[in-house]
């Protein structure tokens, strides 16, 4: 049976507050904005044909760089939405209050608009990220931070894009994770992996092992468990260093991803509130554990919009070993 995602929302949405066709018609921005970003991302390498970023292409169009467009894609398309107050991307160094930021405007899209964008120059999968915030209670529109700066168990929703060998979408509203596969010759993101569950146990590890010499305490233990055998079959190793991707295959096939602590980036590389939360969120959805390496990922409490975190997302089976080989305050 063919479900679009607009029909899945509907019928999921009694789930998400105040219900009343809001989070359909939130993410129906998201679902237009990424069939624009997508349609780009597939033209990408003809940039040097069709003008360059800043150049005047041969239609006469001044060329973008593509996370700029994701960027002005996103935000113009959530902006016409009535129930979105502030707005909070990658690209953007501070929030921004949506001008009808009123007493209805209940919700915070906070995203990276593409994410993994240097991999598009030699044809690597990238990514769109979403996290979906309520406004707390007693908040004005002069507050955007209180809005943003909330632990990621507050999430209502979340999801992501990955413009891979197709274009899926994944998303949940807090009851399971479900998957959409875009049509392109209808336009239509359609039903393809309905209520996605995180295998208990994979056989893949994802990490940059470059930086090793820089991990903290056991991770390299548990790495070399993983590597050795000591989970059962000896773990193969896959890094494509596109987090979406990355994240992607880890929720469909189970295993581990990690982007820890390194001496370059002592408090981690990926942001808190746009790429660790939603992924984070999905993961648990799915039935998978997330922690920074030291705490569940969704109990962090933000200080700033920006804020990077480590990032380790596995089935229960690696992240009991994970554990068990990196203290935590869990
Ligand atoms: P490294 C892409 O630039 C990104 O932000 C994530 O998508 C990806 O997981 C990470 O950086 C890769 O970083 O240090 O391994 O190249």
């Amino acid at each position: 049976m063919i479900v679009t995602v607009q029909q899945h929302i509907l019928q999921d949405q009694k789930r998400f507050p105040g219900a009343s066709g809001e989070f359909s018609w939130l993410l129906s921005g998201i679902t237009l904005a990424t069939k624009m970003v997508q349609a780009r991302v597939r033209r990408a390498g003809l940039s040097d044909i069709l003008g360059d970023a800043g150049d005047v292409n041969v239609q006469g169009e001044i060329q973008q760089k593509l996370d700029v467009y994701a960027n002005e894609a996103l935000i113009h398309c959530l902006s016409a939405r009535a129930s979105i107050g502030v707005l909070a991307s990658e690209e953007n160094e501070e929030p921004m209050i949506m001008g009808h930021c009123s007493k209805e405007a209940n919700y915070a899209v906070i995203f990276d608009p593409l994410d993994g964008s240097s991999n598009i120059d030699v044809n690597v999968s990238v990514g769109t990220t979403f996290s979906v915030m309520r406004r707390p209670d007693g908040v004005t529109c002069e507050e955007p931070q209180k809005w943003l700066l909330q632990p990621g168990c507050k999430q209502i929703a979340a999801g992501y894009v990955c413009y891979g060998s197709s274009t899926v979408l994944v998303y949940s509203v807090g009851n399971g994770v479900h998957g959409f596969t875009l049509e392109p010759s209808v336009g239509a993101y359609l039903l393809s992996h309905p209520n996605i569950r995180m295998p208990n146990q994979g056989k893949y590890y994802s990490v940059n092992e470059a930086y090793r010499d820089g991990f903290p305490p056991g991770y390299n233990q548990f790495l070399d468990r993983l590597r050795q055998g000591g989970l059962g079959k000896p773990y193969a190793s896959r890094y494509i260093g596109s987090m979406v991707a990355d994240l992607h295959r880890t929720l469909l096939k189970g295993g581990v991803f990690l982007y820890p602590p390194t001496s370059d980036h002592p408090k981690g590389k990926l942001r808190l509130l746009y790429e660790a939360n939603p992924m984070a969120y999905l993961v648990e959805q799915a039935g998978g554990v997330a922690t920074d390496g030291k705490r569940r990922v969704l109990d962090l409490q933000p200080e700033a919009v920006h804020q990077r975190t480590p990032l380790i997302v596995g089935g229960q089976v690696e992240m009991a070993e994970f554990l068990r080989c990196v203290p935590h305050e869990m």
